[in-house]
């Protein structure tokens, strides 16, 4: 029997109970609507057969591909994390280029693509996932699917001059087009992706907005991904946080909240709050800075590295600035417990969200969507996020300029009431439009009118 709907994407939600805005809202569509959602198993292993693996799942059925040590180290660390993610990030000078790490990345998804082939029928619908699966629909229409296949890109879309850097530049363009929908997070996005297809010799841009490559044509828009606002908001206003925090209501402090990724400028962010200390003219204010960041593709050595110079940076700030009763920078370089966040989010006085690029930041909208509209903290925000392009009532820093930065924090810790809730309301409003329920069923729309 095939299935009306199937879910590809890297992970899947662990046990029954998902936790996370996109996990849950996909859990939702796919319990409405029945179908399968299949990821990648937890764990790489030795297999001898690829037969998926059944995992428990309500009204759904979900399912794991298996991934040996090899196709890990070549696919998921390699291929996916050490050249496209650098590439969308502008971070050409971390490409891991090698041969077989490309190869086994198309490889891996030529085997998903034939699992999904015997799973799906001409009436399905299939809703890929991120960077992990760009070849997807392209191995699945070299299997006879006419299925819609819609895509959605979490990461920034590359622009033309960085695609230069992927040796699979030329095939690139035709994995993207055997998708019958693109999805990216911003308007940014799209006009990066029609000028690649505008500029090569086989692509055309349709006078209905779609582009046509080669004999392949796809829909492409933005869909500004957004977060369970309401449940967000209601977290936060019905817990008390931690207890044993300094952290806390009665305290002055910045709040950050990242994996440790070097695409989120976390070295910038410290250096920042450093020169914040330096350079404030009441010394005795002593606001501290709480990141929380938990580990991450630690097997990437660029995030060993990034991790070094965090540690060094928080090092010297504290040590040229703490006192017997205040340490200026909180650093929590562990696992974290997602439900501790939301109180600690509306507690803080400032959230700083100031990647150096970034596809939206889920983060700057969690923190507006946990604050008390009666007295809301400020958000400072990175022009580089995706999330800037809407939410432009932030007080918007260049994560580059350390000097503005400092000065974002100043002006945040400073900011007169009515100007905090005035602020706050716009971007509320924002987030509450990008609601993750709304964003999926916009996605699905779209996908079964493709
Ligand atoms: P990420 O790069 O992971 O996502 P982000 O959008 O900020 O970045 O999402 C992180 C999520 O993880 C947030 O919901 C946050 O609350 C949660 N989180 C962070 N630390 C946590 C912790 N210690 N414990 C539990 N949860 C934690 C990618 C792209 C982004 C894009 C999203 C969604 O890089 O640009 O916004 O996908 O499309």
């Amino acid at each position: 029997m095939s299935q009306d709907l199937i879910v590809v994407s890297n992970r899947l939600p662990a046990g029954d109970t998902p936790s996370g805005g996109l996990v849950v809202a996909l859990d939702a569509t796919l319990k409405r609507e029945g179908g399968l959602w299949l990821g990648a198993a937890a764990e790489p292993e030795e297999y001898e057969t690829d037969d998926l693996m059944s995992l428990p799942a309500e009204g759904y059925e979900k399912k794991a591909f298996r991934l040996n040590q090899q196709e890990y180290d070549r696919y998921y660390l390699g291929y996916a994390n050490s050249v496209l993610w650098p590439l969308c990030h502008r971070r050409t000078d971390l490409l891991a280029i090698d041969r077989a790490f490309a190869e086994t990345y198309v490889a891996v998804n030529r085997r998903i693509a034939r699992h999904i082939a015997q799973a799906a029928g001409p009436d399905s619908l299939i809703w890929v996932q991120d960077y992990h699966f760009l070849p997807l629909a392209y191995e699945l229409r070299k299997l006879g699917v006419q299925a819609r296949i819609g895509f959605f890109l979490h990461i920034p879309f590359p622009s033309l001059s960085l695609l230069e850097a992927l040796p699979e530049r030329e095939i690139f363009h035709d994995w993207i087009a055997a998708f019958d929908l693109v999805g990216l997070q911003t308007r940014a996005d799209v006009a990066r992706c029609l000028e690649l297809f505008r500029h090569h010799p086989r692509g055309e841009i349709l006078l209905d907005g779609r582009v046509k490559h080669g004999d392949s044509v796809f829909s492409l828009r933005a869909f500004p991904i957004g977060i369970d606002t309401q449940g967000f908001a209601d977290a936060a206003a019905r817990s008390d946080g931690p207890s044993e925090t300094r952290f806390g209501p009665g305290d002055t402090y910045l709040i950050g909240v990242d994996r440790l990724d070097y695409s989120k400028g976390l070295p910038n962010r410290f250096t920042a709050f450093g020169r914040y200390l330096d350079t404030r003219e009441d010394k005795t204010k002593r606001p501290s800075f709480l990141q929380i960041a938990p580990p991450s593709r630690q097997e990437v050595p660029a995030y060993r590295e990034t991790r070094l110079q965090l540690e060094a940076i928080a090092g010297r700030v504290n040590g040229e600035n703490a006192r017997l009763d205040w340490t200026p920078i909180t650093y929590i370089h562990r696992a974290f417990r997602r439900a501790d966040l939301p109180a600690l989010y509306r507690m803080a006085d400032v959230g700083l969200v100031t990647p150096l690029v970034d596809g939206m930041n889920l983060v700057a909208k969690e923190y507006v969507a946990a604050q008390d509209p009666d007295d809301p903290g400020v958000l400072i925000l990175s022009r580089m996020a995706g999330a800037a392009e809407d939410m432009t009532e932030a007080l918007l820093v260049n994560p580059f300029d350390i000097d503005e930065m400092a000065e974002a924090i100043a002006t945040a810790l400073n900011m007169p009431l009515a100007e905090r809730r005035r602020r706050h309301a716009a971007l509320l409003e924002v987030v509450r439009d990008s609601d993750v329920a709304t964003w999926t069923e916009r996605f699905m729309d779209c996908l079964r009118r493709a």
